[in-house]
């Protein structure tokens, strides 16, 4: 992998940053945020991390850049911490599948944590549906060692995973993120309406929070809204920015 050696020189060179993208209620204030990574690459440009994430797992790359990322994320909750908010803000970051079944990922992370005093439930890790079901048994195992920490959990890209919904009461997580598949299609198709709509309902029978992803139109906000969803991600209220403009979007 011709990307493999530039990964590994980007991060040594500073090549690769984090974004904020904002979530927000029903009033549209901000009450978190996914942390995105992307890179700039010196001689290729931007490359999006839906061409180099799969690499960094196949080459295992995605360790190192899983626990920068990390890094990254405990450095924003520390500036974080110096503002005067109004409401607490959660960070979340995306955990990859191989980052998460690494046989030592907590103390890996409690490692990184310890080192930056901060809170841990401060921070909420996303993982896709697919990668819990990669090993349910495990997968469920880690999340409950994971929440005895502190860390909240969501579950990314929710209803892609094409599984039976009888995992979910095993696990120990907080919130759905309902994917944007689903979300874009919701005011066009019948389907993508009644999956939104049941995974509200499984989302109040098992005490979960939901948030909606790829939020584009307020058509869609509104239907949401109707289905008795009330948190929100996407173009539609704010686009994933560099990290010092979403400070300044919180302090305004
Ligand atoms: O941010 P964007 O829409 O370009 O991301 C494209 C894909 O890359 C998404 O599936 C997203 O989850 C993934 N991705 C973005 N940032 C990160 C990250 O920091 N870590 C991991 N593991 N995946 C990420
Ligand atoms: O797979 P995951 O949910 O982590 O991916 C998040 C990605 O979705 C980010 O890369 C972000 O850039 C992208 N995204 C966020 N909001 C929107 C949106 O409203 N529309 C589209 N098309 N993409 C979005
Ligand atoms: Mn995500
Ligand atoms: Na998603």
């Amino acid at each position: 992998y011709l990307l493999d050696t530039d990964m590994r020189k980007a991060l040594t060179q500073q090549d690769f940053f984090m974004v904020a993208q904002p979530q927000v209620n029903q009033l549209g204030e901000i009450i978190g945020a996914e942390l995105l990574i992307r890179w700039q690459h010196s001689q290729l440009g931007f490359i999006s991390p839906d061409e180099f994430i799969g690499i960094a797992e196949k080459t295992g790359f995605i360790i190192p850049l899983g626990e920068w990322i990390f890094e990254q994320a405990c450095l924003c909750i520390t500036s974080l911490q110096t503002l005067p908010l109004k409401n607490p803000i959660k960070l979340a970051i995306n955990v990859s599948a191989k980052q998460f079944y690494q046989v030592d990922f907590i103390e890996r992370i409690s490692v990184i944590i310890n080192k930056h005093h901060i809170k841990v439930s401060d921070i909420e890790l996303e993982l896709t549906e697919s990668a819990m079901l990669e090993d349910i048994d495990l997968a469920v195992a880690k999340i409950t060692a994971l929440k005895q920490i502190g860390f909240e959990l969501s579950i990314d890209d929710f209803g892609t995973g094409y599984s039976s919904l009888s995992y979910l009461k095993h696990l120990p997580v907080d919130k759905i993120k309902i994917d944007r598949s689903f979300v874009s299609l919701i005011d066009k198709r019948d389907d993508s309406r009644a999956i939104v709509e049941a995974t509200m309902l499984i989302a109040r029978t098992f005490k979960l929070g939901l948030i909606a992803e790829g939020v584009e139109t307020q058509a869609e906000v509104d239907t949401l809204i109707g289905i008795g969803c009330h948190a929100f991600q996407g173009y539609f209220f704010h686009k994933p920015m560099p990290i010092d403009d979403f400070f300044n979007l919180l302090a305004n």
